[in-house]
């Protein structure tokens, strides 16, 4: 019988190879944010952001505080546009709710 007979056959059982589709994705776009120094936001208030809003220790929060405070801009982490775009705000209302001056950026990666 030929491969057109088995096609046609309905007590024949249809066979196949199941080929898996790879369709293109794109890796999302990384935004760093950005922590600005200022002169009078308090070094503990900022260390307490970078453990709560960055999930850092604390010896880590102190040395990206540190880091800041001395060269005027530091990376607190990298995310995907709009989880850094709510850390910005996060960080900014909290800063604001204590009245202090404390800036952050989003910066794409
Ligand atoms: N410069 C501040 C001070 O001396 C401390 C500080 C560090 C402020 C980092 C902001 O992003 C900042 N109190």
């Amino acid at each position: 019988m030929s491969d057109s007979d088995k096609t046609n056959n309905p007590d024949s059982p249809n066979v196949g190879v199941v080929v898996k589709s790879r369709p293109k994705t794109r890796k999302p776009a990384m935004y760093k944010v950005l922590m600005l120094n200022d002169d009078y936001t308090p070094m503990e208030f900022v260390v307490h952001v970078l453990e709560r809003f960055f999930q850092k220790s604390r010896d880590e929060a102190t040395r990206v505080m540190m880091h800041v405070h001395k060269r005027g801009v530091g990376v607190c982490g990298v995310y995907t546009y709009e989880v850094a775009e709510t850390k910005v705000t996060q960080v900014m209302d909290l800063a604001r709710q204590n009245q202090h001056p404390l800036q952050c950026t989003i910066e794409k990666d």
